[in-house]
């Protein structure tokens, strides 16, 4: 079924043209075509991303994160466990912390990600999943016949053709993204309407359709950045484009340069991924 689902999905896009156009795939992913070619990225100034060229044969690529719907399907026709729900406990925080200060929450995991007293993801269909590893997206990944972007696929398909720190512009707007509010984590100003997690598409998108590229959820990336030591390369993994927990103040890495990572075993309520689908070669070596 998947398969037949999937060629009619290519079907369909090998009809289009343009940079980047859209449809719709497994599991209610909506994608965005990224075209084949050689994208800017990086920039001169920036002390690990510095400017390079990217070469791709072309990708599809989720416009939004997955969601807790998406997930909620995968659980349901697997019996998926996450990790933090193997383990009974994971990170978490929010307003009237410290910076920086996760703390083990029992029974905390992609259901509850703040824990039993917090909001449910069976009420959030549309919001980001979250409390889930690098591993958990993989294992959503593969199970939906794609994978995790590269580092250089998300900054490709984020900066939808923008040379700026941010998709919309060089300086930041508070209202184009959801991140934290506020001189630190005791209080939020929710100047962007949201404290946690906002439902996806909450925002306008880039200019190729992907929404919350920067701000919602970190976004897990295959790869290793620039300044990733040989020996933590195997037990981090990446993340791009910064969160709702992220501030001026503390995690600043709300733009299109900057490269994080986390323990790949680990998972937060700020860390989530979308897909990336590889095109069929027919279609990767013309580039339509
Ligand atoms: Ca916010
Ligand atoms: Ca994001």
């Amino acid at each position: 079924m998947r398969t037949v689902r999937l060629l009619l999905l290519f079907s369909y896009f090998a009809t289009l043209a343009g940079a980047a156009e859209m449809g719709r795939g497994e599991n209610d992913h909506r994608l965005v075509r990224v075209a084949a070619g050689e994208y800017a990225l990086g920039a001169a100034d920036h002390r690990f991303n510095k400017a390079h060229r990217f070469k791709t044969d072309g990708f599809l690529i989720s416009d939004t994160e997955t969601t807790n719907g998406q997930f909620a399907a995968f659980v349901k026709a697997t019996g998926y466990q996450t990790r933090a729900e193997r383990t009974g406990w994971s990170l978490s925080g929010g307003e009237g912390s410290a910076e920086w200060e996760w703390k083990r929450v029992d029974g905390a995991n992609w259901r509850l990600p703040f824990g039993p007293d917090g909001p449910a993801a069976e009420k959030l269909p549309d919001h980001p999943v979250t409390q889930i590893s690098g591993e958990d997206a993989r294992a959503y990944c593969r199970w939906i016949g794609g994978r995790l972007p590269t580092i250089d696929e998300w900054e490709t398909a984020a900066r939808a053709g923008a040379t700026t720190p941010y998709p919309w512009d060089a300086e930041f707007s508070v209202k184009a993204c959801n991140i934290w509010n506020g001189a630190s984590h005791l209080k939020n100003t929710r100047e962007d309407g949201h404290v946690l997690t906002a439902p996806v598409r909450s925002f306008p998108p880039n200019a190729w359709g992907l929404h919350d590229v920067i701000g919602n959820v970190f976004e897990y990336c295959e790869g290793h950045a620039p300044w990733m030591e040989s020996s933590i390369v195997e037990t981090r993994i990446c993340g791009r484009g910064g969160s709702w927990w992220c501030s001026a103040n503390s995690c600043h890495f709300y733009n299109l340069l900057d490269i994080g990572s986390m323990a790949k075993g680990a998972s937060l309520p700020n860390q989530g991924f979308r897909v990336v689908f590889d095109l069929p070669a027919k279609d990767a070596s013309t580039g339509k």
